[in-house]
């Protein structure tokens, strides 16, 4: 941890003075600032009725809940006033949202990722991602290229983990709603046989993933010669939080496994997969690195296997052999 460094704007200003740009740190600032305002807004949805239904549907075909609409709205707000914003690209929006012609920084989010976890009172997040992109088409970019990335995540404490592509940096909000550096340079442990999958779906994972659960099942005694652990939030950023703490795997495969999943490149995958690879982290779809996938589109559905570098190797090496 650098000295002297403790609050996120001391972090962003030690920043611009080794290169980052300054209007990038003034939309990393927002982007936290909105995600203490969404984090408050989850505070308060016990008695906002977060379990009822607008009614609505967004683009995945998926019913909206108000906080989903209130965090992307409040995501739009913090955007609006930044002339270095060009677009603002969420999940709860079908089409991007033009904002600055001036703009040079698209930012692309996941206002509100888990949501269905708010009734139930588990860990949610927002998940962001930082591109140049002064046109529409330069939005679909491969995330190797993203500028910055972040995930709020909504807890027992509300926590701010970050990226602008060297190291990775967490933030806690304080008791007066303050990020504070809790940590900087952490590596994801290479090894940790701990995994995230919904087993729920096991009979559509193609057959090297089947394989690989498979044996991490057999413990002490199977191929993998470890016992294994599993564990499953429905929540990727408390997911992935727990990854870059103490490592293992979490995945998300579509039936084929260059096939799509679940999960979205743009605001899912990409920024999740730049924060966890500048940690050491391995970031797949099984076929190639997540981040060198050429998006076709801004709700895009990708496979997503990432997590502890030695664990994907060997999860890799499941798949290579049963194709
Ligand atoms: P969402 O953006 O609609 O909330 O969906 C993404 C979430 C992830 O946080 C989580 O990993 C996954 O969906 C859980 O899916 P499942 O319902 O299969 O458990
Ligand atoms: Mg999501």
């Amino acid at each position: 941890m650098r000295k002297g460094i403790t609050s996120l704007a001391s972090f962003l200003s030690q920043a611009v003075d080794d290169g980052v740009s300054p209007d990038l740190a003034e939309v990393v600032t927002a982007l936290a600032a909105a995600s203490l305002t969404i984090a408050q807004d989850i505070r308060k949805s016990n008695w906002m009725e977060a379990d009822t239904s607008l009614g609505t549907v967004n683009i995945q075909g998926e019913v909206q809940k108000p906080l989903d609409v209130i965090a992307s709205d409040r995501m739009m707000a913090a955007l609006q006033p930044l002339a270095h914003v060009s677009f603002a690209v969420s999940e709860e929006v079908d089409e991007a949202v033009s904002l600055n012609t001036a703009g040079r920084y698209a930012v692309i989010f996941d206002p509100l990722d888990g949501s269905s976890n708010v009734d139930v009172n588990i860990t949610v997040g927002s998940i962001f991602s930082v591109v140049e992109a002064s046109t529409l088409d330069q939005i679909l970019q491969p995330g190797r290229q993203q500028r910055f990335a972040a995930y709020a995540a909504y807890g027992p404490s509300t926590l701010f983990t970050l990226t602008l592509g060297n190291g990775v940096a967490v933030f806690g909000a304080d008791h007066r709603g303050q990020y504070r550096l809790i940590s900087q340079g952490h590596r994801v442990p290479a090894q940790n046989p701990e995994y995230a999958i919904n087993a729920s779906r096991k009979m559509d994972w193609p057959p090297g993933i089947a394989a690989f659960v498979s044996d991490c099942d057999l413990g002490e005694t199977g191929p993998l010669a470890r016992k294994h652990n599993m564990r499953w939030v429905g929540s990727m950023v408390a997911e992935l939080h727990r990854i870059l703490l103490r490592g293992g795997l979490f995945l998300y495969p579509g039936k084929s496994i260059d096939g799509p999943g679940k999960l979205r490149l743009l605001y899912e995958a990409n920024p999740m997969s730049f924060i966890l690879e500048a940690a050491g982290g391995v970031c797949s779809t099984g076929t190639q690195p997540i981040l060198d996938v050429i998006p076709h589109g801004l709700h895009q559905r990708v496979g997503v296997l990432m997590g502890s570098a030695s664990e994907m190797e060997s999860l890799m090496s499941y798949i290579q052999a049963n194709p």
